[in-house]
């Protein structure tokens, strides 16, 4: 028990349970020191209260703004039980104050108003309040701090008991401190949104699906590190652009080479770096007609990320590591996709690219100096998750612990490419997930398979599917004139993959596509051509916990595996790839990513 009347101060915007407070106050015989409309309804109530002015000595000013900010306040909220604290309050003839009990201006319901004005806005920012609660959670050691109506009862019943014990102080000093972070966070987002649309805050049209609204980008301070130079981004887009532009980066910086990443609900259906294209790969990747092609590594580049899986591509959003040149510009054009991110655009390129989609083309300038925090967190069904960002380096050294055979040398230089494609490409798609590569480039990746086999086998269906795409016969169809490239990219699909319609009008739609119509491949056509795929890389973002991956993976041309460790069945694993004729190499870092 204090040796002093002990003193409250009461500043209560919401005045629910404010008198049952009074009453409790009262008859344990505190001192109640209140601000203008608070101690109103007390006095009113019948209950003894003092206003504030009674130790300030200064009448509440400027039409509120100025209510209990004052040295006699918080001093007396501030102060220590230490002499020197006691001798400062003496000279001063302030008393200790005990208990502040205080809730804020409604700031939020204020700006959730339509059309709020800033001045309006501004009128509701609480200082004097957040100011008593800031000093009386700092000093909770002494003081009790009250900033939730519903916590009244439970205090009550403490200080009839006597003190307001420690354990409950802390609990009342964290939800103090929430408060007054959670009102500062709405200031600051009104003013984002007033102040600093575009540059710090994005309004998107609408979340992951059009009725979640509203929906936003934003970042709590600097800039946002890309520019919209054509269109407007939804949330789907920002996620794309958000994965895929650090793939590339880091692809990049890697290997040395441009690197390009064709994005679709936020895994890559394809990813590669610029190699020159063989005529065949012109062809299969549809760029045989894109002048210049040879001389751009960019180019290159996005025709083989977008060339891998042409049907998951459909409509995808394009990262891109190097400055847009024509070549590339001239690719995307013939295209449906729905944006593009790079850090920069040659003229000619950025006009190509505004043409599109009607000039609703989405064309994004990221900064590539920006370089997100370490932490990283969002929330889900509202509870915040943290982590650390997962900023691990793959690079060609990643690839040097052979495990099996035990005689193999390291990896030639196309397989450690290969592997750190593939590896990077895994580290920003959904999990679990596998991916198969060759010739500086994805050609086949399972993702978001909650069993791990069936990402195996879907990559490894998809890889299959693209080297099916160099057959003679797929080289050779011959089109109706007019078959746009969708219709041609779904009818290559139904062949390689071995759904070809066998009658009705699925049968007829497909046949109007040719003059000649292809027939559908045999058992045997595919197995003699598969035979033909070799030197394919696989990388798994977690380990393979039984041979059956390892099994599928040979049936794909696979001669190199990398994957984490760790499984219980890591020597029977080990033992198939060598008996399969695999280098397995341990990629010791696991990589799930959602
Ligand atoms: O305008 S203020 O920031 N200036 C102050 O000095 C001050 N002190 C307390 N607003 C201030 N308050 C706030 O007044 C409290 O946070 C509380 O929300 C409100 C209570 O005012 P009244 O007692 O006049 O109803």
């Amino acid at each position: 028990m204090a040796d002093h009347q002990r003193i409250a101060i009461v500043s209560v915007y919401d005045k629910t349970g404010l008198l049952d407070l009074a009453k409790g106050l009262v008859q344990n015989n505190v001192r109640i020191l209140a601000s203008g409309g608070t101690s109103k309804m007390i006095r009113e109530s019948g209950f003894p209260v003092e206003d504030i002015s009674a130790i300030t000595k200064a009448p509440e000013m400027l039409a509120g703004r100025v209510k209990t900010l004052h040295p006699a306040v918080h001093a007396g909220i501030l102060a220590r039980n230490l002499a020197s604290d006691e001798k400062d309050l003496a000279e001063q003839n302030i008393d200790k104050v005990d208990y502040v009990i205080c809730n804020l201006y409604p700031f939020k319901d204020t700006v959730a108003k339509i059309n709020v004005t800033v001045p309006e806005a501004v009128e509701e920012i609480d200082i004097g309040g957040v100011t008593l609660i800031r000093a009386a959670a700092k000093n909770h050691s002494r003081v009790t701090i009250l900033s939730d109506p519903k916590d009244y009862a439970e205090f009550l019943k403490e200080l009839e008991a006597g003190e307001i014990k420690e354990s409950s102080r802390k609990l009342y000093a964290l939800k103090a401190f929430e408060h007054t972070a959670d009102y500062d966070a709405a200031i600051s987002d009104f003013f984002r949104k007033q102040y600093a649309t575009d540059l710090q805050y994005l309004p998107l049209r609408y979340g992951a699906n059009p009725h979640q609204k509203p929906a936003s980008a934003y970042v709590k301070e600097g800039s946002l590190p890309f520019k919209v130079l054509g269109g407007a981004p939804g949330y789907i887009n920002l996620l794309d652009a958000l994965n895929s532009w650090p793939l590339v980066k880091e692809l990049k910086k890697a290997l040395g080479k441009p690197a390009a990443a064709s994005f679709k609900h936020v895994s890559p259906a394809g990813a590669a770096i610029g190699e020159p294209l063989t005529a065949e790969e012109r062809k299969v990747y549809m760029v045989d007609d894109i002048p210049g092609i040879e001389s751009s590594g960019l180019a290159q580049a996005y025709a083989r990320a977008r060339g891998a899986d042409r049907m998951s591509s459909f409509g995808d959003l394009i990262a891109l590591s190097d400055i847009v040149d024509v070549p590339t510009a001239s690719i995307i054009s013939k295209e449906v996709s729905d944006g593009v991110i790079a850090p920069g655009y040659e003229p000619e390129a950025l006009e190509i690219l505004k043409k599109k989609k009607g000039g609703r083309y989405l064309v994004l300038q990221m900064d590539p100096e920006y370089e997100p925090s370490k932490s990283e967190t969002r929330t889900v069904y509202g509870i915040t998750l943290a982590q650390g960002r997962n900023d691990v380096e793959i690079s060609p050294e990643t690839f040097r612990n052979v495990i099996t055979p035990k005689s193999a040398g390291p990896l030639s230089e196309t397989a450690q490419r290969d592997l750190t494609v593939a590896t990077i490409a895994l580290k920003y798609t959904q999990s679990n997930s596998v991916c198969y590569a060759a010739r500086g480039q994805v050609i086949g990746l399972g993702a978001g398979q909650q069993s791990r086999i069936h990402c195996t086998r879907l990559a490894g269906d998809k890889a299959d599917n693209w080297w099916l795409r160099f057959h003679p016969r797929v080289l050779g169809i011959k089109w109706k004139k007019g078959t746009k490239r969708p219709d041609k990219s779904n009818a290559i699909d139904l062949l390689v993959s071995g759904q070809l319609p066998k009658s009705g009008t699925e049968r007829e739609s497909f046949e109007s596509l040719f003059e000649e119509v292809p027939p559908a491949f045999t058992e045997e056509e595919k197995t003699e051509w598969l035979s033909k795929l070799t030197d394919v890389v696989v990388s798994s973002d977690a380990f393979f916990p039984f041979t059956d991956n390892v099994y599928r993976a040979s049936r794909s041309g696979v001669k190199y595996i990398a994957a984490p460790l760790g499984s219980q069945n890591d020597v029977p694993v080990f033992d198939t790839a060598e008996k399969l004729g695999i280098t397995f190499v341990e990629q010791n870092i696991r990589l799930f990513h959602h």
